[in-house]
């Protein structure tokens, strides 16, 4: 066991608390800083990061230019949260609870602001009339399996991958007690998806879009290091679905989008038009300087 902690009578913040996000994370909401929210062209506005949550809905919104909606043209603003971006004036009237990603639609008057991954996707499958199944029973399985991802997601993100990856040392029983909860999530999916191509049965989804970041993420080895350490390679149905998600074009698109860390070409900081793929990854941008 490692020391015992006994709770004072009233919590109190200890800003040094040494975790990774200790300089972001704070006991209140709100404003820190004045300042507006950039607004470019496009209908729908994104300010957003291309972790998990964000890249749900970059993903969602490569996918539906590729299908042809061109009216989901959208420039995608960067919101660095390490740097405290989310705790702008401008970014807590979009979301007031200072999370990525969030989104303004101005094709609508007043223009409409949505935050919540999960609600960002529902609204714009649902103004788009795409990827949400409309036969009510794959409509209530793709919501059914949405809603889990909401739910479930913070016990890998918040839980599993805090205490392996970023809590300033290992302790035993934290990592055990959400290893053991994401494995059962990971046999949820892969039982799931040994019936079915995707999650909603036979048609490719929002609730592909939202799960595939975070679990997609974990089995093909890009999240917390840690496909090893949970023998994500026995979750086949999850890695033959995963590796599918992974070879659809605007899925390789949608996940670079707001991406600030990996190889160069495949980090575009903002995306502000289609060409940007081309000319405006960061390899590109660093080899031109
Ligand atoms: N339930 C929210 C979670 C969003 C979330 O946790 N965003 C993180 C990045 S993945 C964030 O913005 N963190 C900044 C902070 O906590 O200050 C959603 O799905 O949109």
């Amino acid at each position: 066991m490692t020391d015992t902690y006994t709770p004072p009578a009233v919590w109190t913040w200890d800003k040094a608390n040494g975790g990774q996000f200790a300089n972001i994370n704070r006991p209140i909401a709100g404003a820190t800083h004045d300042k507006d929210l950039p607004v470019g062209q496009h209908p729908l506005q994104l300010y957003s990061l291309a972790t998990p949550n964000g890249q749900k809905v970059t993903i969602l919104l490569e996918e539906l230019l590729a299908a042809g909606f061109s009216a989901a043209e959208y420039d995608a603003w960067l919101i660095r949260i390490s740097d405290g971006d989310q705790f702008s004036s401008g970014f807590v009237a979009v979301n007031p609870n200072s999370k990525i990603p969030a989104l303004m639609d101005h094709s609508v008057s007043p223009p409409q602001r949505v935050f919540e991954s999960g609600a960002i996707l529902l609204y714009l499958a649902e103004k788009f009339g795409a990827f949400l199944p409309t036969d009510p029973a794959k409509r209530t399985a793709a919501l059914s399996w949405l809603f889990w991802q909401m739910g479930s997601a913070p016990l890998l993100g918040g839980g599993f991958g805090h205490f392996y990856a970023y809590a300033p040392e290992k302790y035993e029983y934290p990592i055990n007690r959400y290893a053991m909860e994401v494995k059962r999530q990971l046999d949820v999916l892969d039982r799931h998806l040994a019936d079915n191509d995707y999650m909603a049965g036979d048609e490719y989804s929002i609730a592909d879009m939202a799960i595939w970041p975070w679990y997609g993420g974990v089995v093909l080895g890009r999240a917390y290091d840690a496909a090893e350490f949970l023998d994500a390679g026995s979750y086949t149905h999850v890695l033959r679905w995963a590796r599918q998600i992974d070879a659809r074009p605007a899925v390789a698109r949608g996940r670079i989008v707001n991406k600030t860390s990996g190889p160069l070409n495949e980090q575009l900081h903002e995306r502000h038009d289609a060409g940007d793929f081309a000319t405006r990854t960061q390899d590109k941008l660093e080899g031109a300087a």
